[in-house]
């Protein structure tokens, strides 16, 4: 049976850290679905279609990789595309109580799905989203830390505000 996994997350947008876990992530599994979903404590900058637009110009290489929206709690996602393996990356200490939350709450609502996770790339572990708005904001370079069609969405994006 494929091994199909699902990289959940709020892309806002895609950096050279998601980059790098889930091309890790398409050397383990047999299909990787990439998953734009909402994240409650977060309010995004680009929109869902957006954000999967940006991701599926930066992973069009990768032959096993796929990128999807949902509206919805990410379990009920897995069990309709019958996928078993939420990939996560973990960068600091800090990414760890949020993790284990929100892997228990997973485990708690499909029992039948694992949180299987990946250590950041030493290069990328102070990268976020969050980190490249703020720096793209004030035009400093963004160029090693995103690819350069997201540095182009981030200038046109910060022009329009
Ligand atoms: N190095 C390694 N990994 C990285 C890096 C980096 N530099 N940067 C980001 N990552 C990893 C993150 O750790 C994460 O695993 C993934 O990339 C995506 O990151 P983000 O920040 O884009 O995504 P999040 O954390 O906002 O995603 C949260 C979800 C949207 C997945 C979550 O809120 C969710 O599941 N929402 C749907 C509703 C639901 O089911 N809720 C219950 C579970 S919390």
């Amino acid at each position: 049976m494929a091994s199909i996994a699902v990289c959940p997350g709020s892309f806002d947008p895609v950096t050279y850290g998601h980059l790098d876990i889930i091309t890790r992530g398409a050397k383990v599994f047999d299909q990787v679905i990439v998953a734009v979903l909402h994240n409650r404590n977060k309010q995004p900058m680009f929109s869902a279609e957006e954000r999967v637009q940006l991701l599926k110009e930066v992973t069009s290489h990768l032959d096993n990789v796929v990128i999807d929206s949902f509206n919805g709690l990410l379990i009920n996602y897995m069990q309709e595309k019958k996928a078993n393996t939420i990939i996560r990356g973990l960068r600091a200490v800090s990414d760890f109580e949020y993790e284990m939350q929100a892997a228990s709450i997973n485990k708690k609502l499909g029992p039948e799905i694992e949180t299987f996770f990946m250590m950041t790339n030493n290069h990328y572990s102070y990268l976020s989203s969050s980190i490249v708005k703020e720096v793209a904001k004030y035009e400093a370079d963004v160029s090693d830390i995103v690819p350069d069609i997201v540095a182009e969405a981030l200038k046109k994006k910060f022009k329009e505000s």
